[in-house]
């Protein structure tokens, strides 16, 4: 899938959001949502999505939706680091699937790290 197309209603996220495919849910409003990765590459690997917005990727989003998904972001960000005390964590957004995206609903992982500890996956 190239970095142009269309978003396709039937990709995961879409229907992790209608409640099509089980998520655990960390946290959500009527905006964004956040969940557990399924593959996490380290524990507590969680990605955050838009809940309104067919933008498969970063280049493609409203700047409003931005707006409001980066800072639930670091609002999330904040959470997980409470939660688990990791020594760094990464932000990770992929575009295209040349980029590295699987996933064609954009979204950011938070990874939390560990020094000592090699990544999964
Ligand atoms: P990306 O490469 O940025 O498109 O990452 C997509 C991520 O989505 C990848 O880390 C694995 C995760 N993932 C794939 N399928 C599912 C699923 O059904 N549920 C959850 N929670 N995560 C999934």
């Amino acid at each position: 899938m190239s970095l142009h197309g269309d978003y396709d209603p039937d990709n995961i996220f879409a229907k992790i959001l209608r409640g099509e495919i089980p998520s655990v849910k960390v946290w959500e409003d009527e905006h964004v949502l956040a969940f557990m990765d399924v593959f996490p590459q380290s524990e507590g690997h969680v990605l955050i999505i838009a809940k309104q917005s067919q933008a498969r990727n970063l280049l493609e989003v409203e700047p409003e939706v931005l707006a409001r998904l980066t800072a639930a972001l670091q609002r999330t960000a904040k959470a997980v680091e409470q939660a688990l005390q990791p020594e760094g964590l990464a932000i990770m957004q992929f575009n295209g699937d040349a980029g590295g995206q699987t996933v064609f609903h954009l979204h950011f992982h938070i990874i939390p790290r560990w020094s000592s500890r090699e990544l999964k996956g």
